[in-house]
């Protein structure tokens, strides 16, 4: 990207906290076992988002009087050797607009005479153990205090700046999604009775590797759907499972992209398959044509539940009025997950901020089942990237436990939702634009009709 963006990014930061200091870390190498052999690299997403510079050991510091310094390790004579010739922690604030740089050694002496002026020094929470340690030294602050130190000033301004997305990152999730399009489109031809979830996994993240792009978390490739984070593929697919797969690449400049697809492992849905896949399709299509500026996602997770519970009426697994169902929250057996969140740097944007970036202010998490996972609640507005992934499962586990329980006996046909068992689970992702007038589905069309999933499919 264009060190202009960045420099104009950091200066909207400075206009909106315009007193003291503000940390930005970059991330370090995370070792896996010892020091050298370390996981895949990736930048903090505030870091990429102020400085865009992708390398470990770095720290940015917006100084009281306006100007920036990049501080970095100084190198070692023999990285020529290990790591080749590397740019220069000058090269790298050029590239990043950021016109001073310094020894990362210097940086705690730097922020005590700060501290020492009385310049309040604004930092964001810690989400690794690691930067709660490296905080902890450079500001002489207690490791248990650090978290509560973290300015509020500082969260509130960067949740604001970056829930707006420019079209230079709508762009780049763009650009992700079609990376994400090959791999669907790649998966629904490969998926097929008696392969591995993890061979299916391999082509599916192939298509991403080969375009030297990383996945944006750790994709779901499970024919157990029903369990909504299954890290597991160690399963095999078998004629008259539905394979579901949740996942996306990332862009060239690290923006993420969140897909859900879902399909039918022999090629076709089976009539008790296709019938609940139509329900969570409309649910993602009615959340989809009301999303727009204006709305809160709130009222579009309950519209996905009234779709959800009023399908499954109509199929006999629910009961009762759809409204009292849903204002019980019964839908949230078969529906027990938000209807989704803010995309951006991260797939989960910004999560390590917390709630602030999900409810407006003096409002809380709902305490009812379901309704308590929704992560983004507030009013949409123009330049938001959200997430519409509605779902619905037959979570053995959870029905044993409501029916033993006897909860929303009067919304919930347990005998024929017994029927039902192995059924596994559906959801259906898209990523979406919120624009002035309304909204826009980002990126090429990835198949989501019944019709449109085994026409992928046939082989
Ligand atoms: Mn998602």
């Amino acid at each position: 990207m264009e060190a202009s963006i960045h420099v104009a990014r950091r200066a909207a930061l400075r206009r909106a906290v315009p007193e003291g200091a503000i940390l930005i870390m970059g991330n370090d190498e995370a070792p896996r076992n010892y020091a050298d052999a370390v996981y895949p690299f990736r930048q903090d997403s505030h870091f990429l988002y102020f400085a865009g510079v992708n390398h470990a050991g770095l720290a940015l510091l917006l100084e009281p009087d306006g100007g920036a310094t990049l501080f970095g390790p100084p190198g070692h004579r023999d990285d020529l050797i290990w790591h080749g010739p590397q740019p220069s922690l000058g090269d790298l604030a050029a590239a990043a607009g950021i016109d001073g740089h310094a020894d990362i050694g210097t940086l705690a002496e730097r922020l005590g005479a700060l501290g020492d002026a009385g310049v309040p020094i604004h930092f964001l929470p810690p989400y690794r153990a690691q930067r709660r340690f490296v905080l902890s030294r450079l500001l002489g602050i207690d490791p248990r205090e650090v978290a509560a130190q973290t300015s509020v000033e500082l969260v509130r301004a960067v949740a604001a700046q970056r829930s707006l997305k420019g079209p230079e990152e709508v762009a780049e999730i763009e650009d992700a999604l079609e990376v994400t399009a090959r791999m669907y489109r790649a998966t629904m031809r490969a998926a097929a009775p008696g392969r591995s979830e993890a061979e299916i996994a391999a082509l599916h993240q192939a298509e991403a590797l080969a375009a030297g792009r990383q996945q944006a978390f750790n994709p779901i490739v499970t024919v157990r759907g029903e369990v909504l984070h299954n890290p597991f593929q160690n399963g095999r697919l078998a004629e008259g499972d539905l394979l579901l797969v949740d996942s996306g690449a990332e862009s060239p400049h690290f923006y993420s992209s969140d897909i859900t697809r879902t399909m039918p492992v022999s090629g076709r849905f089976t009539t008790r398959q296709r019938d609940i896949y139509e329900v969570a399709l409309a649910a993602n299509e009615a959340v989809i044509a009301a999303a727009g500026p204006g709305v809160t996602n709130r009222d579009l997770h309950l519209l996905a539940a009234r779709t959800v519970a009023s399908g499954l009426r109509e199929l006999g697994l629910m009961a009762g009025a759809v409204d009292d169902a849903v204002a019980a929250g019964a839908h949230a057996l078969f529906f027990p997950h938000g209807i989704g969140h803010m995309l951006g740097l991260d797939p989960h944007d910004m999560e390590d901020l917390g709630d602030i970036v999900g409810y407006p202010p003096g409002e809380e998490r709902s305490s009812q089942f379901g309704l308590a996972y929704l992560r983004l609640a507030r009013r949409l507005e123009p330049g938001f990237v959200i997430t519409v992934e509605p779902g619905i499962y037959f979570i053995p586990a959870l029905i044993e436990r409501w029916r033993t329980d006897g909860l929303h006996r009067e919304f919930i046909a347990y005998d024929r939702v017994a029927t039902y068992q192995g059924f596994g689970g559906i959801r259906i992702e898209d990523n979406v634009l919120i624009t002035a007038s309304g909204h826009r589905v980002l990126g090429p069309p990835i198949p989501k009709a019944a019709a449109e999933v085994e026409a992928a499919m046939a082989r």
